[in-house]
């Protein structure tokens, strides 16, 4: 069971990734973090305090025991609550950064009576006990997530609470309207005044209007915490493996004049103007030959089906063939860029019009953005124009500083999107002269909704959910 009910148990965990590292820390919280680090922990020194005697925000050289013997040399750091993290006891043991000396020093702090802390469990104590709001507590998992400067921007301004007030603000709107609405239905022989109507109508108007705005970052917010995805398509020998390796600006993948060197999916995080994009070079759409390649071209096609951008390389210096028209008719509804690789070689390739005009689709799909860009991946030349345009294509418009301030997760977007209906569903109902209870019940679905987003309204299963996202240790 998750520890939101009971926090006054002590948890522990490894708060540093697995692994052969410098240092690793080991968290611990709870009320009897100092008592379990006493009895663990032997500070060096005659005049050494004890970790429980020791003041806030103190540091303790010393060695941790385990069964009478030293695990490892170690720093003790003391916080005591409600000046932490967590505002519990938290203790924060700094050992070697070994996978066995942070797990023997684990095991020490659990023998003595810590437990073994859930994903989020610390990230939840912090909300639990006020010290951030659920939206806060997301952008801790978003800041440690985030693979661009701009990612961690916005995760940054999320942390120090601009969508919270934001979210707060709104809910106070919508809350005051309803406590407009139940002073009438508490006394019904006051009908309510056509200007109150009317008053109560422009204020909720404004609100779903602010639930609009929000919206409208989702979007965008999404694309910050996961990335674009943009799959690296073409004819074997087209230059994919290359295109690949310039835009990362090093060599990932194997390039080669064999057709068909790269057999599986490669996939690799860029920063493109800002924004994480995740590459995906590809094994080509060509018929198998031997069972590793069937493998690679379903990896293709999967990879194709879940790229939101296509990169489709041409070799510029080879007439269009056959295959890449059978590509470009394939990945006709996706947005997507042509890209003209080896223009350092004489041109050769035409382009029919019917690719090149920048909305066409195929008959009866729904026509999609797309552009067409000359590169050599030899030279490097026209690599920074396509990143230009890949970033038009996922985000279109400036990346404007109040957008970082509020982009929205998906979780939000959907609580969003219910207090939207239901405080449509109240403007209606008010509108028509429906009776007031009515407005009523939708404008506290509509509190409800938005409350979730920080966590005023909150059940154990949205609590779960949330914090099951998170690392251990966190
Ligand atoms: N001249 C020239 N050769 C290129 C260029 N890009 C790639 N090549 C060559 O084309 C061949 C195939 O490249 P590769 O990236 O492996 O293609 P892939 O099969 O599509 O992944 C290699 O010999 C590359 O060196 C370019 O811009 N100019
Ligand atoms: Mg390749």
């Amino acid at each position: 069971m998750q520890g939101s009910t009971m926090l006054d148990d002590t948890i522990a965990a490894i708060a540093t990734p697995l692994g052969e590292g410098g240092l690793a820390v080991i968290r611990l919280s709870g009320p009897q973090a100092l008592a379990i680090a006493d009895r663990c922990f032997v500070p060096a020194g005659k005049a050494a305090a004890k970790p429980s005697l020791a003041g806030t925000h103190t540091l303790h050289y010393g060695h941790v025991m385990r069964q009478g013997r030293p695990v490892d040399e170690a720093l003790v750091a003391v916080m005591r609550a409600p000046r932490s993290f967590t505002r519990q006891d938290v203790v924060e043991i700094t050992c070697h950064g070994g996978i066995l000396p942070a797990k023997l020093v684990l095991e020490a702090v659990l023998e003595k009576g810590a437990r073994l802390a859930e994903p989020g469990e610390f990230t939840r104590r912090a909300f639990l006990n006020g010290r951030l709001d659920l939206a806060q507590a997301e952008a801790v998992a978003d800041l440690i997530g985030s693979r661009t400067e701009l990612a961690l921007q916005a995760a940054n301004e999320q942390l120090g609470g601009k969508l919270s007030k934001r979210i707060n603000d709104l809910r106070e709107q919508v809350l005051n309207i309803l406590a407009h609405l139940e002073a009438h239905i508490d006394f019904p022989e006051e009908d309510i005044a056509p200007d109150t109507r009317e008053e109560l109508l422009a204020r909720l108007e404004r609100g779903i209007g602010f639930m609009d705005e929000l919206l409208r970052t989702a979007d965008e917010g999404q694309l910050l915490r996961r990335g674009l995805r943009a799959a690296i398509i073409g004819r074997p020998n087209a230059g994919k493996s290359s295109l690949l390796n310039q835009l990362l600006g090093r060599d990932r993948a194997i390039v080669s004049a064999i057709p068909g060197t790269t057999r599986d999916t490669i996939e690799e995080t860029a920063n493109v103007r800002g924004l994480p994009v995740v590459f995906i070079d590809t094994a080509g759409l060509r018929e198998a030959k031997d069972e590793i390649e069937v493998e690679g071209i379903r990896r293709t096609r999967q990879a194709v089906e879940r790229a939101e951008l296509i990169l489709h390389v041409f070799d510029a210096s080879e007439p269009l063939t056959e295959t890449d028209e059978r590509y470009l008719r394939q990945v006709a509804p996706k947005k997507r860029i042509l890209v003209r690789n080896k223009i350092d070689l004489p041109a050769r390739l035409h382009l029919p019009s019917v690719w090149t005009s920048t909305t066409v689709g195929p008959a009866g799909a729904a026509p999609r953005l797309s552009a067409v860009l000359d590169v050599s991946c030899l030279t490097g030349r026209g690599i920074e124009p396509l990143k230009d345009v890949i970033k038009e294509l996922a985000w279109s418009g400036e990346i404007k500083a109040e957008m970082l301030e509020v982009m929205i997760n998906a979780r939000h977007q959907d609580a969003l999107n219910r207090a939207r209906a239901a405080a449509l569903r109240a403007r209606d109902a008010l509108l028509e002269g429906l009776t007031l209870e009515l407005v009523a019940m939708d404008l506290r679905i509509a509190v409800n909704a938005v409350g979730e987003i920080v966590g005023k309204t909150a059940t154990e299963d949205l609590l779960d959910a949330v914090f099951s996202q998170f690392c251990i240790g966190k």
